[in-house]
C-alpha cells in the first residue's frame, strides 16, 4: 500500500525534540511520510530560547506551494507560526488547495520553558483566520485560557472551557490537562457536542518539550491514515505517553542534565 504523505507547518528546534523535528520524526515512526515547510528557526535546548529568527512571508508561502503542487498531501499539522503575517499566508495558502484536508492546528504559543514564542497580535490572526478551516485544534490549558481570557485550575472550569472554544470555533477541541496536577493526564475531546476523555498515567520530573508537537504530529498520522478522530488521538496519546517514558537524557558540558523525548519507540 502507498505510505500517505502528511505535511506540517511549524518552527525548526535546534535541539529536535519539538517542531518541525519533533513532528518529522514522530511521522516516521507512524509510518506516514513527511514534508514540511519552516516558519522560523530557534535556536533552543530544552526548557531555554536563545534565540528565534522568522522566514519571510514570502518563503514560507512559496515552502508549502511547491510541496503542495508535487505530493499528494493526505493530512496538515500547523506548528508554531511566529506572527499574524505567518498565519494568515499559511491558511491562504491551504485554502487555495481548494481540496478538504484535514487540519490539525497546534496553538502554540509559549515555550515549555516559559519563553514567548507567538507574537500577541497573532491570536487574532489564529481565531480570524486559521481556526475555520482547522478538523481538530489542540490547545493546552495556558493556550485555552489565552483564547478565552480566562484562568481554567480544574476538571470543571476545563469542561466549561472545551464546551466553550467549541462553540466560538465551530470546530473539535482537544483540550489538553497535563498541565493540571493529579496522577493522570487526562485530554478532552470536544466534538459534535459530545464529550470525550482520553487519560495517560501523568510521568513526573520530566523536563523535556514538544510532548505538545508530538502529539498533534502523531494525530495528524493517524488521520493521513484514514484512522478516525476519536482513534486517532487514543493511539497518539499513546505514543506520546512511550515518548515520555523512553526519553533520553545526558549531562550538558556545564553539568546540568538534558531530557529529551524519544521518538524512536
Ligand atoms: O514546544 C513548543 C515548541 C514548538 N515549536 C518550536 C519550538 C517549541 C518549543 O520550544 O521550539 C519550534
Amino acid at each position: 500500500m502507498a505510505i500517505p504523505i502528511a505535511l506540517t507547518v511549524a518552527g525548526s528546534d535546534s535541539s529536535a525534540g519539538a517542531g518541525i523535528q519533533a513532528d518529522l520524526k514522530t511521522f516516521s515512526a507512524l509510518d506516514v511520510y513527511g514534508v514540511c515547510a519552516v516558519t522560523c528557526v530557534v535556536a533552543e535546548i530544552p526548557g531555554k530560547v536563545s534565540r528565534l529568527e522568522p522566514i519571510s512571508v514570502d518563503m514560507v508561502r512559496e515552502q508549502i506551494d511547491v510541496v503542495a503542487k508535487h505530493f499528494p498531501i493526505v493530512a496538515i499539522k500547523t506548528g508554531l507560526l511566529c506572527s499574524a503575517g505567518i498565519i494568515s499566508a499559511v491558511a491562504e495558502s491551504i485554502v487555495d488547495l481548494k481540496r478538504q484536508i484535514p487540519l490539525v492546528v497546534d496553538p502554540v504559543m509559549t515555550a515549555t520553558g516559559g519563553d514567548p514564542l507567538l507574537e500577541p497580535d497573532a491570536i487574532e490572526s489564529y481565531q480570524r483566520e486559521l481556526f475555520p478551516i482547522a478538523s481538530l485544534i489542540t490547545p493546552n490549558l495556558d493556550e485555552a485560557a489565552q483564547l478565552l481570557g480566562d484562568k481554567i485550575r480544574d476538571r470543571e472550569s476545563m469542561k466549561r472551557a472545551g464546551k466553550e472554544l467549541e462553540r466560538k470555533f465551530k470546530t473539535p477541541i482537544l483540550l489538553k490537562g497535563g498541565h493540571l496536577r493529579g496522577d493522570e493526564a487526562v485530554d478532552v475531546l470536544f466534538a459534535d457536542g459530545q464529550v470525550a476523555e482520553f487519560t495517560a498515567p501523568f510521568v513526573r520530573d520530566v523536563a523535556t518539550h514538544g510532548t505538545g508537537c508530538t502529539y498533534s504530529a502523531a494525530i495528524t498520522a493517524g488521520l493521513a491514515a484514514g484512522m478516525p478522530l476519536s482513534d486517532s488521538i487514543a493511539r497518539a496519546k499513546k505514543f506520546v505517553t512511550r515518548c515520555i517514558a523512553n526519553r533520553l537524557r545526558w549531562k550538558s558540558n556545564t553539568g546540568e542534565d538534558i531530557d529529551a523525548l524519544n521518538h524512536q519507540v
